[in-house]
């Protein structure tokens, strides 16, 4: 079956500052959260850290080339905020510079930049005045963020403020999985707030000196699906919900917090860190929404690690995922199914109308377990598989009227997962991380393909 994009939908691919740079202490970039996690012990598998990762730094100009090679309409990147605003002091010239190149080679190369400002390396010296839970990081980050806009608003008109803020709250300050590797209860819903606010923040001043620029946020919201009719896996899956999606497209879409979070999250906090005027500041008018989707969520109901609810982290809400006897796991361990991406594409128009922005995929991808052939080749057929049944899930969310512009591979090359270091290889194109070799993947030359034709033929 042959499935067809309009003409003007956009082919991208996308990448991070911190999973693929590396010069960590080069031009004046200081230290961020994730350098700090990442050189803590037991962190990351195998030890692993961002130090070099890709090299991209160095090697932008190659990795330009492969972009073009590829026929991207537009590529996904993110600024370290460390390089350009390291701390309280001014400007650092030297890391704009660096941004300034890529932009122009972007540019000069056809492809269109879509700049996220915060990709999770907070400069380590905020996350020691109290990071994501205290206000005035909020307040820094709305700062860098014009500066930013200011110096690459001329070139760059697609922003993104946040990406994935659950990840940055959740994940960082109440699992502990992710830098800065606290496990809070309070600490964690004040980083989620704060983390909204600075989007709104941001959002107010990147339209202030780009009045022309399009601002979005990434989410990477949970497609639930209720794994029983249980009352307790009926709660499971409201719960999934909220802490996945509603805190973060609440106040985003509709300028407020559930009631659910109030009666939830009683025993860790009165929310009085909530000012008045935050809400409204928070929901701003957007040009688009960014959605990164991997996997369906499927909550069942289990007991509470901490008994006491008043001692939990904000994340032990009483559930895990269900995993299907003998089903297909990603090299992250994460289920496959596409149907779960056009049910969260539509699930955002039902439950906000209106309010929805046009949308852009931002992130869709696979961890495969990739090698270099005798022949040279990798033959990544489990990734073609996974985006080509993913792109028509997006397909049939736009026949069922979602608005939907663009779709972002992540990603462009293998990288630094985050905790999970380099084992998983998420990218078209293969990187061997002992010579920086890059290799395009048999997915590379398939994407290519639908980008020019635009078209996919799907099982
Ligand atoms: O690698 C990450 C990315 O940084 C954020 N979204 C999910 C990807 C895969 O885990």
């Amino acid at each position: 079956m042959t499935v067809q994009f309009p003409a003007d939908f956009i082919f991208g691919a996308a990448t991070a500052s911190y999973q693929i740079e590396g010069a960590v202490a080069e031009d004046g970039r200081t230290p961020s959260i994730w350098d700090t996690y990442s050189h803590t012990p037991g962190k990351v598998q195998q030890g692993q850290n961002g130090d070099v990762a890709c090299d991209h730094y160095h090697r932008y100009g190659e990795d330009i080339a492969l972009m073009k090679q590829l026929g991207l309409d537009s590529y996904r990147l993110s600024l370290a905020w460390p390089r350009i605003k390291p701390d309280d002091g001014p400007v650092n010239a030297a890391g704009l510079a660096f941004y300034d190149k890529l932009v122009d080679e972007l540019l000069a190369a056809g492809i269109d930049p879509a700049v996220t400002l915060y990709h999770w390396d907070l400069p380590q010296t905020l996350e020691d005045k109290g990071g994501w839970r205290v206000r005035d990081t909020a307040e820094r980050f709305a700062e860098y963020s014009a500066v930013a806009a200011e110096h690459l608003g001329d070139r760059v008109k697609k922003w993104i403020t946040l990406n994935e803020p659950f990840c940055s709250s959740i994940l960082g300050y109440s699992e502990g999985v992710h830098a800065p590797g606290a496990q809070e209860g309070e600490g964690a819903l004040k980083a989620a707030h704060h983390l909204m606010l600075g989007h709104g923040l941001a959002t107010q001043r990147i339209r202030s000196v780009v009045p022309d620029a399009q601002v979005g946020i990434t989410l990477n919201l949970a497609s639930v699906q209720q794994v029983s009719d249980s009352p307790a896996d009926a709660e499971a899956a409201r719960r999934n919900l909220l802490i996945g999606n509603l805190i973060f497209t609440d106040p985003v879409l509709a300028g407020k917090y559930p009631e659910h979070a109030r009666e939830v999250w009683a025993p860790i906090t009165d929310f009085s860190f909530i000012q008045d005027g935050d809400l409204e500041t928070a929901h701003q008018p957007l040009d688009f929404l960014g959605v990164n989707f991997y996997f369906p969520s499927r909550p069942k109901a289990v007991a509470h690690d901490e008994p006491d609810p008043a001692k939990r982290v904000a994340s032990d809400l009483g559930f895990e995922s269900v995993i299907h006897d003998g089903e297909y796991l990603t090299e992250m361990g994460w289920p496959v199914d596409a149907s779960a991406f056009t049910d969260l594409l539509t699930w955002l128009g039902d439950t906000y109308g209106d309010a929805v922005p046009p949308i852009y995929i931002t992130e869709n991808g696979i961890a495969c377990p990739d090698v270099v052939g005798a022949d040279g080749r990798v033959d990544d057929q489990d990734r073609i598989r996974y985006v080509s049944a993913h792109l028509k899930a997006v397909k049939d969310a736009m026949d069922k009227g979602v608005d939907v512009r663009g779709y972002y591979v992540w990603s462009l090359m293998d990288n630094f997962e985050w905790a999970r270091g380099y084992q998983p290889r998420f990218g078209v194109v293969h990187v061997d991380y002992d010579t920086l070799k890059r290799t395009p993947k048999a997915s590379f030359d398939w994407y290519r393909g639908v980008i020019q034709s635009h078209e996919i033929t799907a099982g």
